[in-house]
């Protein structure tokens, strides 16, 4: 299972429609397990000027049953199935199609079709042999077909079964495996069509594709006679020399390449071991091998790791520079009292809740107001001549486990924090795009910011997509920019490394003005935060929707009581 690739089970049932509208020809391919249904979940290929993928996900009765150990014919109990197919979904955000065999008896069936449904499959397809089916792909097994009537009843009760038209069962077609022909596949076809079938797969284990050429012409013809436009599907396993673009040209819709993934893990796995053997070491084996680490980046153990180290209460810190003197107050701003409580206060409480027990605070001016415990105290003697950045480095030796940055005059909720600690990336920057509805802040200047992405119009979406900062600043044009900085930010440990160098590459080598900033010394967090992003480094950004106010001003405080 991974936490990424993640879709609702409507959202994924429905996506297979929606392709076979968009699309002329839809590409699948089989997983067995988690692991191969990540890697054929994300695998991208360009090929000439085109970024190609695999549609969707084929759940192979042969492939799943070899995986286990067991022979393709129905010995797989229910419950086993079903755990694969669970492993595929937890691990994928594409449509699935299930290889349903048989579907058994017709009672079996419909649990079946209720059970795939409410997983999320798009489509489940039955083959018209007889309980328990023999793989098609063997020349010598024993092939035995169903009576069409029978096959078409169990078609017709799935289908009464299942509650949304997303949902579709399709009849595959084993005239061509059994030797009984074209004739009585397409009799097979019509019948099955006319009982509800969502489509027809014809199956060959002939190496040429005539065969299902020919089906497909009478197929079209077949569509025209009853009026319908369902789609046609074929495996393309024996006869695989066959292109897509021959069967797109044929009328196929669907294209399933049902064993490749599986058969290839089989051949890698048998040479492994045996130069295991023949070496008796691992040396020799190293360079047929996936690095670990290649394997950890896929099935997210890269993830686990950093939030581990995001979520260890002793190790991440909080670092609030409060060195500086604001014109509107006679006191520092983390002082200031909101209904009996000082906003520094307030953070602590909040930051302690989140699990961030480790404060530091950057004092300057008026430095012994501060009177709140509980947070370790750091003293920025030249806050006159120096401004917020530097009061943050001042606090360098407790950066080195990653920490959160917060402005001095912000209160914000649990749920910002405790997000944060979730967000993907190295650097991430807390931001609000409901800036323009701030209407007691229009006389002040905001630090805004340009995003590689235009926001997302349905801001509450579960889901949150990444998105880059390009540009950040309080010179942004408020109509081009996307979002307001809402003062909080958080670094990994391995961005620490990264914003060090930086720092000190500026401080010994930077003259002049330093982005908006009259010099290095007068520079605030959003003039590094655009030095980082020039440097090339990906800056991330975590979306929220209210749940925080800035003080900035006296009215500031009367709305934040309010609403307090
Ligand atoms: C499967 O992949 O399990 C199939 C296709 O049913 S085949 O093996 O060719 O019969
Ligand atoms: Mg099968």
């Amino acid at each position: 299972m991974t936490l990424t690739n993640r879709i609702s089970p409507e959202d994924r049932r429905k996506s297979l429609k929606q392709l076979l509208k968009k699309k002329n020809l839809i590409r699948i391919i089989e997983a067995h397990n988690g692991l191969s249904a990540i890697i054929v979940n994300n695998i991208k290929e360009k090929v000439r000027d085109e970024i190609l993928e695999f549609d969707g996900i084929w759940v192979s009765s042969l492939t799943e049953s070899a995986a286990k150990g067991y022979p393709d014919a129905e010995i797989i109990g229910i419950e086993s199935r079903y755990e694969t197919i669970r492993q595929i979904l937890n691990s994928s955000n594409k449509p699935l199609i299930v290889d349903g065999d048989t579907g058994g008896e017709a009672t079996n069936f419909e649990y079946f079709v209720r059970s795939l449904e409410d997983m999320g499959v798009s489509m489940v397809i039955i083959e018209d042999k007889k309980f328990p089916k023999r793989n098609s792909l063997d020349p010598s097994a024993k092939q035995t077909q169903e009576d069409p009537d029978i096959f078409a009843l169990k078609i017709k009760r799935g289908k009464n079964v299942q509650i949304t038209s997303d949902f579709m069962i399709v009849a595959r077609i084993e005239s061509l495996i059994s030797g009984s022909g074209l004739r009585d596949a397409l009799f097979r076809a019509k019948k099955f069509l006319q009982v509800g079938a969502d489509g027809i797969m014809i199956h060959s284990k002939d190496t040429n594709p005539k065969e299902i050429f020919d089906f497909a012409v009478e197929y079209n013809k077949l569509s025209r006679e009853l009026g319908v436009n369902k789609p046609l599907i074929c495996v393309p396993t024996t006869y695989n020399t066959v292109t897509e673009h021959e069967l797109k040209d044929k009328g196929f819709n669907i294209v399933i390449y049902a064993n490749h993934i599986l058969r290839s893990a089989h051949k890698a796995m048998k040479k492994a071991a045996s130069i295991i053997l023949k070496n008796q070491r691992g040396l020799e084996v190293e360079s047929i091998c996936s690095p670990v680490i290649n394997i950890f980046k896929d099935v997210g153990f890269l993830e686990v790791k950093e939030k581990d180290m995001k979520y260890d209460i002793g190790k991440i810190r909080a670092i609030i520079p409060a060195a500086g003197e604001d014109p509107n107050f006679n006191i520092p701003k983390s002082m200031i009292n909101i209904k009996g409580k000082s906003i520094l206060q307030r953070q602590i409480n909040i930051l302690n809740r989140c699990g961030i027990k480790d404060i530091n605070v950057i004092r300057g001016y008026k430095k012994d107001l501060f009177n709140v415990e509980g947070v370790q105290y750091i003293d920025n003697n030249e806050y006159l001549t120096t401004f917020i950045l530097h009061s943050l480095f001042k606090a360098e030796d407790n950066m080195k486990n990653g920490f959160i940055y917060i402005n001095s005059d912000i209160i914000f909720n649990d749920q910002i924090i405790n997000n944060l600690l979730n967000s993907k990336g190295d650097i991430v920057l807390v931001v609000d795009n409901s800036y323009v509805y701030h209407k007691h802040e229009v006389d002040k200047k905001l630090d805004l910011i340009l995003t590689k992405n235009k926001p997302d119009k349905e801001v509450r979406r579960l889901y949150q997509k990444e998105n880059e900062i390009i540009r950040i600043g309080k010179t942004l044009d408020k109509n081009m920019a996307d979002y307001e900085f809402v003062g909080l930010t958080y670094f990994s440990e391995y961005s620490v490394d990264i914003i060090r160098k930086i720092y000190y590459d500026c401080k010994i080598n930077h003259e002049g003005p330093f982005h908006e900033a009259v010099s290095f010394e007068m520079a605030s967090f959003t003039d590094f935060i655009q030095e980082i992003i020039d440097r090339g480094f990906k800056v991330n950004i975590l979306e929220v929707y209210k749940g925080w106010i800035e003080i900035h001003n006296k009215k500031d405080i009367e709305i934040t009581e309010r609403i307090i």
